[in-house]
């Protein structure tokens, strides 16, 4: 049993990112020695992008459409011998990933909490995702983000399935004295959820944040489980929660979650510890959903807003 009370605050200032997948880009375009852009030349880089891609857990989906998109971007370059090659090369890159990062939507949570206090509700935010991906300790994080952000939540605690998972959660409310609404272990979470929500309307609490079980995502029962939540909680906001260190099993869940209830963006967990860095590029491009947020790390202010530009300065040499 992890012992929560060990969780501070303290902020993980120096947390290098996608370590492997920059150093891997880095020591390939430090080689780039071509002086012209022929469809050759294009092949050649576009083949070594795409070795790179696919070893750093890059979706395969994703791998093909960043290397189609990049050819294509090259193949239109107006090259002179002045020109730099290198530079062309990564600047390139830079504006295919950037495209893959930003969805066509994005999400600011603190404005839908805004407009749903104009509208005197609570805002209602449901979590999804397999055990162990961090949805747990992701709702302490936001609430926590959110009182920073002059904010009142609810925890719901309506993973009924795990044991000890409803103490897990209360102790994070315990220690960042928000209240957690529960009842017992094999009762309905909808139920949990519908609890929380009449509790948020009654107090004028500005945000409930709906926890739920995880079990595999092949479980046909716990699918009809979130989908009751979510027909009886009706959602302003359903996040799906991913592991960046699960590589491809991570796209057929976001896939999955995806088909199975409608999400509206990701918040993906153990950044920190996810040398690849692939994941993150994927699970955009597949769910064609915005990252809304990234865990960084285990205490409750190793929560990042996401931004594509942080990836990009972490995945790509800046010379
Ligand atoms: N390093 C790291 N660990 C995390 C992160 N998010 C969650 N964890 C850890 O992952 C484990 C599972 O988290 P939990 O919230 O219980 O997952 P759940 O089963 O989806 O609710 C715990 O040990 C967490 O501390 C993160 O961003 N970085
Ligand atoms: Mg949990």
């Amino acid at each position: 049993m992890i012992e929560w009370s060990n969780l501070s605050c303290k902020r993980n200032s120096e947390i290098l990112l996608f370590d492997q997948l920059r150093k891997s880009v880095s020591k390939a375009f430090k080689k780039i020695t071509i002086t012209d852009f022929s469809a050759k030349s294009i092949a050649k880089i576009n083949k070594e992008l795409k070795d790179i891609l696919i070893k750093n857990e890059v979706a395969v989906k994703t791998t093909d459409e960043i290397c189609k998109r990049f050819a294509k971007k090259l193949s239109e370059i107006e090259y002179t011998r002045f020109s730099n090659a290198r530079s062309i090369v990564l600047t390139s890159l830079r504006e295919v990933l950037l495209e893959i990062l930003t969805p066509s939507q994005s999400i600011d949570l603190i404005e839908h909490v805004k407009i749903a206090k104009e509208r005197k509700n609570p805002l209602v935010v449901a979590f999804f995702g397999v055990n162990g991906v961090g949805k747990t300790l992701s709702i302490a994080k936001i609430g926590k983000y959110l009182m920073d952000n002059g904010y009142s939540s609810v925890f719901a605690a309506g993973d009924t399935f795990r044991a000890g998972s409803i103490q897990q959660l209360q102790k994070h409310g315990d220690n960042l004295n928000i209240r957690v609404i529960a009842q017992n272990y094999g009762s309905d979470a909808a139920a949990v959820a519908y609890d929380a929500i009449n509790h948020a309307t009654s107090k004028g609490i500005d945000v409930v944040l709906i926890d739920t079980a995880g079990r595999m995502e092949t479980n046909s029962n716990l699918m009809a489980e979130l989908q009751k939540i979510c027909k009886v909680s009706e959602p302003d906001l359903k996040f799906f929660v991913g592991d960046a260190l699960t590589g491809n099993a991570l796209i057929s869940q976001v896939k999955l979650f995806n088909q199975k209830i409608g999400i509206d963006a990701s918040i993906l967990n153990k950044i920190d510890a996810d040398v690849k860095g692939g994941a993150a590029v994927s699970v955009i491009h597949i769910s064609e959903k915005p990252i809304i947020f990234l865990g960084v790390g285990q205490n409750y202010e190793d929560l990042e807003s996401f931004s594509a530009e942080i990836i990009l300065d972490n995945i790509l040499p800046t010379k």
